[in-house]
């Protein structure tokens, strides 16, 4: 039977901001306050689908959230009408306004962690929602990630999905930043590759000293055995924590990998080389051939990897089994990684293109290619079990241009935030999108 890796993508909700929410994350502090373009930023991403989607790959959208998100403002106590409760957080409490307005559901990489049918016990697709523990303005997106998963997956003889683990800093959970699945064919059994970036239970693994480590290793065992993977089918790794603190707060932002392919930055992991010979060990048991393509840091910094989000980039397989590298423009406009591309693609290796995108707008808050998608791997049944109204067409394109076009913004500040009729803005696009896209009802302002 045939098998894809369908990436859905994040439509970026009107509420697109800069809020400078993210401690550890570069971009997202360094563009604090700055005024954004919503419309721009929805357009950008919705061309990025449409672009993979005109190369025959299969691509899916995955809806943004109710912003700001009035419940979680009335769970700190402010209450009144839904403009009074707006107009008294944005005079008392603005920071907390800010991150009840963030559109951070569009790095959907976050969203959950998804492990294929061939992997797992049940023979189901496995999905955890994550918690987003780190972030307050994350850790609110995963009750509606979970509704919004079940509505695109709901046929529960192929699809299982599991509530977000436990929401303290011990489970601290990124989804599928930090999961990658190396397979030789998306529809057989693969190794699925957890990096966690401290342990909460057990001292003798270093941490970062400046920046929090997102992922936690009892976070990731939790997951795989939520999934039913196999002790053959995973591999633990764990993030170097001097990474963390130059900026890499997940490791998409260091290394990416697809089929039997991983492309890594020379200080990406710690115990690199013990860590190698394990995937290709247990590659090997179910047939793979495991292929590394270290990154030195004399070719490419770590910073240059940070400002260039190199590695957040989607490696994608083509029919004839080279593979296609999608990059963002500040790889081009940074002289040595744009040098390293050029090298990669012609030293006739398996990577043999790159395609450059412009994500301006998403990139400032430090969300590059690789964060907008959300990897799921199907076989030809399970793909038509999915709602079809999430899967992109010529048609669903138009409508969402559409779409953003009558009710997107095209400047966005910190002020505009505490405008109640943001608010109404956002919840007259939602239902609109949710007829769109054939949902049914998944937002808070539609089920209460
Ligand atoms: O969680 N930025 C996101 C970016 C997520 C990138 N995802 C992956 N690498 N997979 C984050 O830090 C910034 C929001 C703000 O500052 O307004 C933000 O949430």
């Amino acid at each position: 039977m045939k098998s894809y890796e369908v990436n859905f993508d994040g439509l970026v909700g009107p509420t697109h901001n800069y809020g400078g929410l993210s401690y550890g994350n570069v971009a997202s502090q360094s563009n604090s306050q700055q005024s954004s373009n919503p419309k721009e930023a929805a357009l950008q991403g919705l061309a990025k689908m449409k672009a993979l989607m005109d190369m025959g790959f299969q691509q899916g959208v995955l809806a943004p959230q109710e912003r700001p998100d009035v419940a979680a403002l009335r769970r700190l106590g402010f209450s009144g009408t839904d403009a009074q409760l707006i107009e008294r957080a944005a005079k008392e409490a603005m920071p907390l306004l800010v991150a009840s307005c963030s559109a951070s559901s569009m790095w959907v990489a976050n969203a959950a962690t998804v492990s294929p049918s061939a992997d797992t016990a049940d023979g189901r697709v496995h999905f955890t929602a994550a918690n987003l523990n780190c972030k307050y303005h994350r850790s609110i997106e995963h009750p509606t990630t979970s509704r919004v998963l079940g509505a695109m997956f709901a046929n529960q003889q192929h699809f299982a999905h599991h509530a977000a683990l436990p929401a303290v800093a011990q489970f601290g959970d990124e989804g599928a930043a930090n999961h990658t699945r190396f397979c030789r064919e998306y529809g057989e059994a693969g190794v699925e590759f957890f990096v966690f970036g401290r342990s909460a239970f057990d001292n003798r693994f270093p941490a970062p000293q400046k920046y929090p480590a997102r992922q936690t290793l009892e976070a990731s065992q939790a997951v795989a055995r939520l999934h039913g993977l196999r002790d053959q089918g995973v591999v633990y790794a764990q993030q170097n924590p001097n990474v963390i603190d130059q900026g890499v707060f997940h490791n998409d932002v260091i290394a990416v990998g697809n089929g039997e392919v991983l492309l890594y930055h020379e200080d990406a992991f710690l115990e690199t080389d013990k860590m190698l010979a394990e995937l290709q060990g247990k590659l090997a048991k179910v047939g793979g051939n495991f292929q590394s393509v270290c990154v030195p840091r004399s070719a490419v910094t770590v910073d240059d990897a940070v400002r260039s989000y190199l590695f957040n980039s989607q490696l994608l397989s083509r029919a004839d089994g080279s593979m296609l590298l999608i990059v963002p423009q500040e790889c081009q406009a940074n002289e040595r990684v744009w040098a390293y591309l050029q090298s990669l693609t012609s030293s006739g290796g398996l990577i043999r293109e790159v395609k450059v995108f412009d994500l301006k707008q998403s990139m400032q808050n430090g969300g590059g290619p690789a964060c907008l998608r959300l990897r799921v791997a199907l076989n030809e049944t399970e793909l038509a079990a999915v709602n079809p109204g999430v899967i992109m067409t010529a048609p669903l394109y138009g409508s969402l241009t559409a779409w953003v076009e009558k009710h997107y913004r095209d400047r966005l500040s910190e002020t505009d935030l505490a405008d109640p009729q943001l608010l109404l803005e956002c919840r007259t696009a939602l239902d609109e999108l949710t007829q769109i896209l054939k949902l049914g009802a998944v937002y808070p302002f539609q089920i209460n």
